[in-house]
Formats: structure tokens, sequence, C-alpha cells
């Protein structure tokens, strides 16, 4: 293939300087389709498929040209022609067909089952709009619609198609593929992702509400409506079995196409839930191997159960899916025929009411269904794996102690360090050569140069650099004005109590009085926010408003701002996460012990440089093993200590509000100054919601939350100390490349090969 100077000059007939970046971009688009076209698809009899609702993928140019290994000499031809590759990106629209951590995993997953020559794809839905563009104005958040698909995509078009069944009606399906390229492979995946052909855009309304009836034209317009209403959750019921009748036909004529007689469906394919979503995959495929193929019901529930492999991601209650039976009646009844005699073989088998798949209200409990009709179960780090055998799940691990397992999470390095950090990487390369590319524990060779003065200054001045284009960026974007020389404290991740951004508030509140009183931090200390709220979560909304206040009550107070300043950085994606992870210094991880299931983006930090701040939670525990209890900041109580706590009832709000210091801070979410400038009805709320509820125990961990962050600006201020716990940090996150949880994932449960 031509380089791409010669590709677009002969396909424009003009030279690079010619063109707009616009223009650039969908040559660059072009070039690297065209490029791949003819890559083989990776083999392996037994083929994966990761079926999940939400792909956080991110931009896909400068992924695709590092994984084609050819990003710097693209990046310097345009250059020669005057032309910036960063500027190019910038055009690019995110897809952002994806929630949070869930979907970006299954995003990591795809790029590492290609790179280790899997043949694994995902499957999902073509979301015309991924996860709404957040605006904030008046100090909320404000929501629209965010169409992501242009003329010209990632996506092509196939000419894959099959019937979709439902109640009312049958919709046909269209196929979108995107490549999935390895890192240094000259094979590929795809990432399938379905679709209906009648989109309607113009039934959306005001901001991204739209009308939830018309299936056959709103199927895939939004990525997971809100489902506070009874049409939301028949819309995701829609959703959700569309995309799993279309991958198990698709999976089932790929296996046909290879040799399978279908008696032996199990040899060539494997199927892995990601989260409850899309579980219903498992009677439907048993429903074709009967209705269409003619399998017997037993033998098609045989082979459907050694096929099939489920990855829990939360323990949370409300976020375990339950379906009323009656809402399947409604969507698909020809499936709950099949629930219904899964249900009866279970009845059969076991009397524990905890273990059935459909309750004493009609529900059906989706997890149940999976953890009977599957090989593997899997938590997604070592704590939550503990957590669902032992609590959660455990009159399953009692049946079943064979099926569970762990995974942890990991991320990819090649967006989250290579081509988020270039300066981090280069210099990685030029201490330890680049073979931790492809295996990731080669990064511990830089602890022989965690006393190394000089390797020190060099982190120190890459980290100083990516504030400058974090400051860049931000002024651009939002007309923030970051400090580079601050301290920079970032928390980013979706709103939800249980990750306690309320308490990282309370500090922001802490240190403003403290400043007030003429007790001042050595070094300016910034905090960075970042994260959508669920429209329909009303205390997520309110924790945004009382940043944004309190955001524009510090910047402004000229005695404060030159010590503190507090910013929401809007619209947090994947293309903010990749500028704000590198020049962060202190990774905010603080969930409620017990409530984060694994987190990916502590490891991100982790990987960039950052020190982590954290409690006992999810992946946090494997960080502070791996990185050593003194290059990692933990607080709070315990797991355990809150997993009683909530048996017993134990937790009082009250009881810690006695405390001086916690009661100025709660105190204040109700002050005259924060009045001043905020909702009164946001304010009190969230103000009675602590004092009374706070069902995620804020309060509880307040006090050790804000003495161990004060130990971190202090030992921030021995900059040797700090840049040796960093070196620590980076030496050990090899074990969180997603290359190693897939190489796991494909050891223990898919064995494909
Ligand atoms: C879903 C929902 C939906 C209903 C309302 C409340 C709620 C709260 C949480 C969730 C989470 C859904 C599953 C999920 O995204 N889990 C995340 O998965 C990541 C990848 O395994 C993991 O790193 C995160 O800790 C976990 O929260």
């Amino acid at each position: 293939m031509t380089n791409v100077t010669t590709y677009v000059e002969t396909k424009t007939g003009k030279a690079l300087a010619e063109l707009s970046n616009q223009d650039i971009y969908y040559q660059l688009l072009n070039y690297t389709k065209d490029l791949v076209v003819d890559y083989p698809k990776n083999t392996g009899k037994r083929k994966v498929y990761y079926i999940s609702a939400e792909f956080l993928i991110g931009k896909l140019l400068s992924n695709n040209l590092i994984n084609l290994g050819i990003y710097q000499e693209v990046k310097d031809d345009l250059a020669k022609a005057g032309k910036s590759l960063s500027d190019i990106e910038g055009i690019e629209p995110e897809p952002s067909l994806g929630n949070g951590g869930l979907g970006r995993l299954a995003a990591c997953f795809i790029d590492s089952m290609a790179t280790l020559g899997i043949n694994g794809e995902g499957v999902g839905l073509n979301y015309h709009c991924g996860l709404f563009k957040q605006v904030l104005t008046d100090n909320q958040q404000a929501t629209e619609p965010n169409y992501w698909i242009e003329d010209q995509s990632w996506l092509v078009s196939t000419d894959v198609h099959y019937d979709v069944p439902f109640r009312d009606f049958t919709l046909r399906s269209t196929l979108q593929r995107m490549a999935v390229l390895g890192y240094g492979k000259s094979s590929k995946n795809y990432l399938n992702l379905f679709d209906i052909e009648g989109v309607n855009p113009h039934l959306i309304q005001e901001g991204i509400s739209f009308d939830k009836t018309k299936i056959q034209e709103n199927l895939t317009l939004f990525l997971y409506p809100d489902d506070s209403d009874k049409a939301g959750e028949l819309l995701r019921i829609y959703q959700q079995y569309f995309m799993v009748s279309n991958a198990a036909q698709l999976l089932i004529d790929e296996a046909l196409e290879r040799g399978s007689n279908l008696h032996d469906l199990a040899d060539y394919a494997y199927v892995q839930i990601n989260d409850t979503h899309p579980s219903m995959v498992i009677p439907e495929l048993i429903r074709l191997l009967t209705e269409k193929h003619g399998l017997d019901f037993t033998e098609a529930v045989t082979i459907v159960k050694n096929m099939v492999g489920y990855t829990n991601h939360t323990i949370l209650a409300e976020a375990l899916e339950k379906w009323p039976l009656a809402y399947l009646e409604e969507v698909v009844p020809h499936l709950v025929l099949i629930i219904k005699k899964l249900d009866d073989l279970i009845r059969g088998q076991y009397q524990d009411h905890q273990v059935q798949i459909i309750d004493q209200d009609d529900r059906v409990h989706m997890a149940n269904m999976d953890i009977h009709f599957s090989t593997s179960v899997n938590g997604v780090a070592a704590l939550h794996t503990e957590i669902l055998k032992q609590s959660e799940l455990k009159a399953f691990y009692e049946l079943y102690p064979e099926k569970f397992n762990n995974k942890t999470n990991g991320i990819t390095f090649r967006r989250w360090l290579e081509f988020a950090n270039q300066d981090l990487a280069a210099y990685i390369k030029e201490l330890i050569g680049d073979a931790y590319l492809t295996d990731a524990s080669q990064l511990e060779k830089l602890l022989a140069f965690a006393d190394d003065k000089g390797v020190q200054d060099r982190l120190a001045s890459i980290k100083y650099q990516n504030k400058l284009n974090l400051k860049a960026f931000l002024q651009t974007h939002q007309g923030i004005e970051l400090d580079e020389h601050s301290i920079i404290d970032t928390q980013i991740k979706r709103f939800h109590e249980y990750k306690r951004q309320q308490m990282n508030a309370l500090y922001v509140i802490h240190k403003y009085l403290e400043i007030k009183a003429g007790k001042l931090p050595k070094r300016k200390i910034t905090v960075l926010f970042g994260g959508k709220a669920a429209p329909a979560y009303t205390i997520a909304q309110d924790i945004i408003h009382l940043i944004l206040c309190l955001s524009e009550l510090i910047n402004k107070d000229p005695d404060v701002s030159p010590h503190l300043n507090v910013f929401l950085v809007e619209n947090y994606n994947v293309t903010v996460a990749e500028k704000l992870i590198p020049a962060t210094d202190v990774s905010e991880q603080i969930s409620l012990a017990s409530k984060e299931a694994s987190g990916t983006g502590n490891m991100k930090f982790m990987l960039n440089g950052a020190l982590t701040l954290g409690t006992m939670d999810g992946a946090n525990v494997e960080i502070a093993e791996l990185a050593g209890a003194e290059n990692i900041y933990t607080f709070g109580q315990d797991s355990d200590t809150i997993i009683k706590l909530y048996e017993t009832a134990g937790y009082q709000p009250s009881d810690y509000y006695q405390d001086q210091l916690i009661q100025r801070a709660v105190d204040f979410i109700v002050s005259e100054e924060l009045l001043a400038l905020g909702n009164a009805e946001r304010l009190n709320r969230l103000y009675q919601e602590l004092m009374t509820k706070d069902w995620f125990m804020t309060l509880i961990d307040l006090k050790d939350y804000i003495a161990t962050k004060e130990q971190v600006f202090a030992d921030y201020e021995q900059e040797d100390l700090w840049q040796k716990k960093v070196i620590h940090n980076i030496a050990k996150a090899g074990f969180f490349s997603s290359d190693r949880t897939i190489a796991q994932y494909n050891d223990d449960i898919w064995h494909s090969r």
C-alpha cells in the first residue's frame, strides 16, 4: 500500500496541504479502511462472541493507526504538509456507545482479543445517538442528543440481515461492522453492530426525550434510554432481544458455514454475556436450535449451557435485572415459553427460592438464569469475586463452586499509554525498550530507576507538559483557566452516590473554609471532576449542582482561588479522559468499600503516573498489593465492616454529624453563600439526604479521607519521594493490561484456539 500522501493525492487529485482538516480526516478514515480490507479474519475453531449492550470505543483513528504501526509515519507525513494529526483527531466524532466502565471494558477487550489473535468478536447494537451530550448551564446538567454517525464513518455495511420476531411485528435487521485491529497483527476481528432499517430521528422531542412507543422507528435510536417508566423498560427489552436474537442467528450461521452440525455447536462458539443485558441469548439459542433446527429440547439445553459464560459487574441490587414476566409476555411471548421451561427444570432440581429463575412476584431474575445455564460465572476483581461467592451469590456458589472464577479487569495500553501519553510512552521505550507493548510485565524493569534522580525529574517534566496540554484543551473547550503549577486531583466517573463524589465535595468545602480562615495550603490544589448523571437520578443531579456552585464560589473568590480551584469538566467522555488522565497527580477512587466492583479508571491513572487516593474497594485492593502499601494512599472502613453495617442496619449519619469538622462541612451545603448561587430545592434535598439517609455512608469515611488527603498533599512537596512512588506505580501497572485479562478468559473459560 502506498503511503498516506500518495494515497490522498491519487484519491483527490490534490496535495495534502491543500485539503481542509475535515477532508483529511475522511481521507485517513478511508485510507485505514482500505489498508485492512484484505486482512484475513482471525480463525480458531471456537469463536468467541462477546455480547454487550455497550461498546464505549471512543475515537478510532489514532487507535487504528497505532495498532497498524503507522501512527508516527502518518503524523510525520501530515506535519510535512503543515497539518497536525492531533487537530485532525479533534474532528472525529466520538462514538459514546456506553455509559461507563462496563462499556469501556468491552472496548478494551475487543482490542486485546485482536491483539492476542483470538477469533473473538463483539456483538451489540448500532445506537444512532450515544450517551447524551452533557451541557452545563445554570450550575446544572442539561442533556442533548449525541449523534456520531456521519456519511463516512468506521462502519462498513454488510448484506447480513435477520428477521427478529416480536409479539406484534417482525423487524428485519441490518449488520454494520467495524474492523478491530490487533496491535502489530495483520489479521482482524469485527465489532458487529446490529441495526434496524427505519430509525427515525424525528421522534426526538425536547433534549433527549422521544416517543418510546414507536419501536419500529426507535429501537436503535438511543443508547439505554431512560427506563424510569414502563415504556422505557419495554424499549430496553426490545433492544435486548433484538441484540441477542441477531447474535444467536449470526453465531449459528457462522458455525454451520464452518462445518458444525449443531450438535457440536459448543465446539464452534462461546458466548460471553457482559452483565445481564444479553441474558436472553440463552433461551433464544435454545429456541432456534429446537424450533428452527429441529434439535431436541434437552440436548439444546445441554449444548447452550456448555457455550455460555456470565460476567457480573455490580452487586448493587437496583442494577440487577429482574424483568416482570408480563413485560416479557408483551414483547417476546415465544421466549417466555422457553424461560418457563428452564424455570421448571430448576424447580425440579432445587427447592431454595433464592436460586429460582421466576420469583413469587413473577419477575425473571436474569442473573439466576445465566448462572444455571452457563459454564462460568466471573467477577471483575478479586474482592468483588469474593463478595459474590460469600454474600451476593452465596446460594449459587454452594451449588456450583466450580463455575465461579475471578477475572480482574484490565485496560488496553495502546490507547491509555501509547496514544494518550505519548511523551511518557516514548520515555519508557528509551529506558526499557518497547517489549512492554506486547508483554506488559516488562514495565517492572522500571523499578531499577526508582531512585534515579534523572528519571524522576524527566517524569516530573512529562507530567508538567501534560498539564500544559490539558490547560490548552480546557481553555478551548470550556474557557477554564487551569493552573499548571497546581497539584491536580481528579475524580472522573459516572455520578453515583456509591462513588461518593459528594465526599470529595465535602473535602472541597473543608479546604475552602480553612483557606477562608487563613490556613493556606503549601501549593495550590486543583480539584477536577468529570462525569454524567442519569437524567432520572435526582440526587446525582443534586451532587453535580453542589459541585458547580462550589466551583463558582471558589474560583471567583480572590482570597481562595490562588490556593484552590474546582472545575467540573463538561461532557466527560473517552476523549476527555485521554486528556485528563496523563495530567493528573492524584487519582480519586473513593467508593464505599464493597460497592465498586473493580473500577478501570484507577488502572489508567496508575499507568499514567498518578497516585491513588482510595478505599480498599474493587481493584484498588490489587493496586495496593502490587504497588506496595507505601505507594498508594488508602483510607476508610473495609468491605467486611461495611457489609456487616448493611446487614445490621448499623449506620446512622447522625452519629458522625456530631463531629465539628463534619458538621461544619455538611452545614455549608445549605449556607447563605451557596444558597445565593444555587437552587434551594436541590441543595436542601442533598443536605437532608446526607443527614437522614446517606445510604452510601459518606460521613463514615469523611474524617479519614480528609486526613489522608492532607498527607497526600504533604508528600507531594517531597518531590523525590513522590516520583519514586510514581515509578513504583507505573512499573507495577503491567498486571492491569487487558491482554492479561483476555489471556485468562481464554485459558480458563473460552478455550478458543
Ligand atoms: C447500573 C445501574 C443501573 C440502574 C441504576 C443504578 C446503576 C448503578 C450501577 C450500574 C452499573 C452497571 C454495571 C457496570 O457498569 N459496572 C461497572 O463495570 C466495570 C467493568 O467491570 C467495573 O469496573 C465497575 O466497577 C462497575 O461499576
